[in-house]
């Protein structure tokens, strides 16, 4: 990230997009330096992390650069904080589909003046981000996407749409089929939104085609989902949660590509029984709240205290890619209806019940071989804090034992979240 700072023409083009340069230097300078501490400072990284160190040094330089080379050729930008928001039919409009929650404390100080103090660190940091001048890709979009799921974000959509006009997708808080048909037509209400926003219409070509990219890039993550579950674990925590970060913000055929080709080296790791940690270190999974850029504490802690991360069951994780589009249907009806179906399948905490969560949270930590799970709620977060109960009784149940963690972006509890991290893992050894 620090070498992006220096080149001047990425600075015309932040200024072009109004960000506050000194904060957004500050910025920068910050996370280059915690990004060398936490990832470049790993021994016996793979080589294919040369391509995630270089997607995160230019995620403020050469991939907006990017966008605005594809926005001058009439292209749109699609910006969303949330999983629900449905990137096949971005791609199939030809547009570019980025995610826009923020994972850094800078500017939730003027988010306060918006929006509770008690509220999620997440929601804070992307109102601060647009208060404080700071996001190049909220800058970059054209069309902002929010959404209905918890009631931080739904209140804070309306303070949000005050600074930038807010397309608000209601998704439902049930699995019914009432819910079913209303998700339909918010699926239905965004197709036509965004055709008129891009001044394109769909095709069943080309929503196949938006349905095959982004599942193509599931496969991929899935692929990696799976390779974890060797023993010794081939990968840390922290370079397959940056994978799922950057899965967010790159070209999807590109990041597709690198990271079937990173699994191609993960395999041979496999295959020669090499691993990032030793064969007894405990094997945790992460469960909850998802991370966003450049959330890293808790990743960074736990692996610190000689554990391995192998498993993250969050949206930015396992619930954005355990799922697919079936890629059967011929006809745009037919891919809208299995589009809807594999939305209405993401096990939000949002969700009452949410049973299928227990399910796929016990079935994930046998899967990957965990020895314990981590459960990751940010503090103010209703939804995940409550589902942490249930989630925890779940596990006991299958004898796996959980840790629950309630925090936020702040590095104020990194000594009390050690003592409590390495106590638990002792417990594991
Ligand atoms: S589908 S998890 S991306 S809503 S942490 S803002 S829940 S108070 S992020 Fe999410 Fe979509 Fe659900 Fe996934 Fe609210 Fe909790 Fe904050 Fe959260």
């Amino acid at each position: 990230m620090g070498g992006a700072v220096s080149d001047s023409a990425h600075r015309e083009m932040w200024e072009k997009l109004d960000l506050d340069l000194n904060a957004h230097d500050a910025l920068l300078g910050v996370l280059g330096k915690f990004y060398g501490d936490i990832y470049l400072s790993q021994e016996n990284r793979l080589q294919g992390a040369e391509y995630l160190d270089f997607v995160l040094s230019e995620i403020h330089g050469l991939r907006i650069k990017e966008l605005q080379e594809a926005k001058a050729e009439g292209r749109k930008v699609v910006g969303s904080f949330c999983v629900f928001v449905p990137e096949e039919i971005t791609l199939a409009l030809d547009a570019i589909h980025v995610g826009l929650c923020a994972g850094a404390e800078a500017g939730s100080d003027l988010a306060e003046q918006l929006i509770p103090r008690n509220t999620c660190a997440l929601i804070k940091s992307f109102i601060g981000f647009k208060l404080a001048k700071l996001c190049p890709f909220l800058e970059s979009s054209d069309m902002i996407v929010g959404e209905t799921t918890c009631d931080g974000k739904k209140k804070a959509y309306e303070a949000f749409n005050e600074l930038v006009p807010t397309y608000i997708m209601e998704v439902p808080q049930t699995k019914s089929k009432a819910a079913h048909t209303l998700w339909k037509s918010e699926v239905l209400r965004y197709m036509a939104e965004l055709e008129k926003v891009t001044g394109r219409t769909i095709t069943p070509e080309k929503l196949k085609k938006g349905i095959r990219t982004a599942n193509a890039k599931r496969r991929a993550l899935q692929r990696l989902t799976t390779l974890r579950a060797a023993s010794p674990a081939p990968i840390s925590g922290r370079d397959a949660l940056l994978i799922n970060q950057i899965s967010f913000y790159d070209e999807p055929v590109r990041f597709t590509a690198k990271i079937n080709e990173l699994c191609d080296e993960l395999e041979n790791r496999v295959e020669s029984n090499e691993g990032i940690a030793p064969e007894n270190a405990p094997r945790l999974m992460l469960s909850g709240c998802p991370m966003a850029v450049p959330n890293w504490k808790l990743p960074y802690v736990i692996e610190s205290s000689g554990a391995v991360i192998v498993g993250e069951e969050s949206c930015i994780g396992t619930r954005n890619t355990r799922d697919l589009v079936d890629e059967s249907g011929e006809t745009v009806e037919d891919m809208i209806d299995a589009i809807v179906d594999r939305y209405m399948k993401i096990d939000c905490a949002c969700f009452t019940p949410n049973d299928d969560r227990l399910e796929n949270v016990t079935a994930l930590a046998k899967d990957i071989k965990a020895d314990g799970v981590i459960h990751y709620s940010l503090l103010f977060c209703q939804p995940y804090l409550h589902e942490a109960l249930k989630v925890d009784k779940a596990l006991q149940a299958e004898g796996i034992p959980m840790l629950s963690i309630e925090t936020d972006y702040s590095m104020e509890d990194v000594e009390q979240l050690k003592t409590r991290i390495e106590a638990f893992v002792e417990t594991l050894e």
